[in-house]
């Protein structure tokens, strides 16, 4: 793997990542196909087609369905996929979290039901890693706990130093699998995530520990998850800057148009959220005036595309008034366009923001895109 930064604005970083799945421009907004496909009818072909540089899927989805084993023996998720680009997995530490049933958190990891049919399952860093080396994915996550927004300070300095003690695991495991003969990417990287709520000491001090670890590159986890947008602002402003210079940085699940901007601007590389799949499977599009509920009756004679001079395939054919129709016959398709739309919406974001940074107008890029979506971020 080689990062290499190619220059900066201010503390926005325009860099560029080789891996052996190819190469990677950043800033990068990553798209999120939780079980190996992007949810609204979405194919790899279309994600080629949109300007997708990485796709990600997560680790506990696949593991629990179809499963990792089978994967592994069909050749990996790539094969399986047929996406021949990076895909980023991640660990199934938060989504045990946010979706399986009851739980129980050890040293050795974490016991819980599946979501699917509730049998029990274990998981901890070195059956993430083992998953995630069955899938082959390009950049695997560490198994990391997400505490939960309301924890207190005490309850996050105990699992902050847990997440550091299985981070070193994960390490181990990931450097073992990577020799094995038989694994199916042996170039697999690895990125810690950095953890530690709201409390400023705690995320600056993880951070300066995870650094000596020597990772592939850095995540920050554990944001978005309920606190304020300007909590999460400070917090990237004061642990950023304890990461590595010289890896990306990656904010995990961020966000709306608006929270790329401002991470952006404050060193972040690498970005993923369901929110343009999800809004778009509800019929809100993004623009650059704002975002459209095409549900709304002032849309059913509105023969424009959902943005004009957009280059995605619902604008090269669609009007408004025909997506509208679709969205309320709830046909399959009025989903799909309108997920094509946003997700080549949030492409084309990133690579304006990396043209930007290149010709150093980064600010005035962020104020002018900020203000045109003035009140509809989400
Ligand atoms: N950890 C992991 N995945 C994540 C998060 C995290 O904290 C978040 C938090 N926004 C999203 N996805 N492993
Ligand atoms: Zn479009």
């Amino acid at each position: 793997m080689k990062y290499q930064v190619i220059t900066k604005d201010g503390r926005a970083k325009r860099a560029r990542m080789e891996t052996v799945h190819g190469t990677v421009e950043t800033p990068v907004f990553m798209n999120v196909g939780t079980v190996g496909a992007i949810k609204g009818a979405v194919s790899t072909d279309d994600l080629r087609e949109i300007g997708t540089q990485v796709e990600l899927s997560n680790t506990y989805h696949l593991h629990v369905r179809t499963g990792d084993k089978l994967i592994k023996e069909f050749g990996g998720l790539h094969r399986f996929m047929n996406w021949d680009r990076p895909i980023l997995t991640d660990s199934g530490g938060f989504q045990v979290f946010s979706l399986a049933g009851l739980r129980k958190i050890k040293e050795e990891g974490v016991y819980f039901n599946s979501h699917i049919d509730g049998h029990k399952i274990f998981m901890g860093p070195e059956e993430s890693m083992r998953i995630q080396s069955n899938l082959g994915s390009t950049i695997a996550m560490a198994f990391d706990e997400c505490p939960p927004s309301h924890a207190s300070d005490d309850y996050i300095r105990h699992s902050v130093e847990r997440t550091t003690r299985w981070l070193a695991r994960c390490k181990t495991e990931m450097e073992r699998l990577n020799s094995l003969p038989d694994t199916v990417n042996r170039e697999q990287l690895l990125f810690g995530i950095n953890q530690g709520g709201v409390v400023e000491e705690i995320r600056m001090e993880h951070a300066r520990t995870i650094r000596e670890m020597d990772l592939d590159g850095y995540a920050v986890g554990g944001l978005a998850v309920g606190e304020s947008h300007e909590e999460m602002y400070h917090i990237l402003d004061v642990t950023v800057p304890c990461l590595p210079e010289d890896k990306p940085v990656y904010l995990m699940g961020v966000g709306t148009p608006a929270n790329i901007l401002e991470a952006v601007d404050r060193g972040v590389d690498f970005f993923d959220c369901v929110y343009p799949s999800r809004n778009g499977r509800h019929g809100h599009v993004y623009t650059n005036q704002g975002k459209l509920n095409l549900f709304n009756q002032k849309y059913e004679l509105d023969s424009r595309p959902i943005e004009e001079g957009c280059g995605c395939p619902a604008c090269r054919s669609y009007s408004r008034a025909y997506i509208r129709h679709l969205l309320k016959a709830k046909e399959m398709l009025g989903m799909r366009l309108c997920t094509l739309h946003n997700l080549y919406f949030y492409n084309t974001m990133m690579k304006e923001i990396r043209d930007a940074i290149e010709e150093h107008r980064y600010a005035e890029y962020k104020a002018a895109k900020l203000a045109g979506m003035e009140g509809s971020s989400r």
